[in-house]
């Protein structure tokens, strides 16, 4: 069983994680993007050359919390998430966005974030 499998099973929802400590800048991360809504930086456990994970600062838990009233924000980090990529030199060929939500997914951090992987040929189904 994968290190990140392990850990999505027992993780649960807290107010405070990780992510909202680097979205706060009280933990320093090296940002690819920073704006009002949200960051973007590297996944510290890449799956894929290139792995970055796209976060909103407002520490929502997971895609299943959110309300009509977060439209507009998801559809700001899917347009992050590309341009990001785009800088990373992935839109030539090709990336993959994932949001794992809740235990079965494999969710290990419960701040929402969207993975984008590139960089090398993915397989499809994923595990
Ligand atoms: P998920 O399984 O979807 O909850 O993904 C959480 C991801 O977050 C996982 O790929 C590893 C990454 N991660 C966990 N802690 C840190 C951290 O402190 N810094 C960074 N950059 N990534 C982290």
């Amino acid at each position: 069983q994968s290190d990140e499998k392990t850990k999505a099973q027992t993780a649960k929802p807290t107010e405070d994680t990780i992510f909202g400590k680097i979205a706060r800048k009280e933990i320093k991360v090296d940002l690819l993007h920073d704006d009002d809504q949200c960051v973007a930086f590297h996944d510290v456990n890449k799956q894929a050359p290139s792995h970055f994970l796209v976060i909103p600062k407002e520490p929502i838990p997971q895609l299943s919390a959110c309300t009509s009233s977060h439209e507009k924000l998801l559809g700001h980090l899917l347009i992050v998430a590309t341009q990001v990529a785009k800088k990373q030199g992935l839109s030539d060929d090709g990336y993959r966005l994932v949001i794992n939500n809740g235990r079965n997914a494999c969710q290990s951090v419960y701040h929402l974030h969207i993975h984008v992987l590139g960089g090398r040929q993915l397989d499809w189904p994923p595990g």
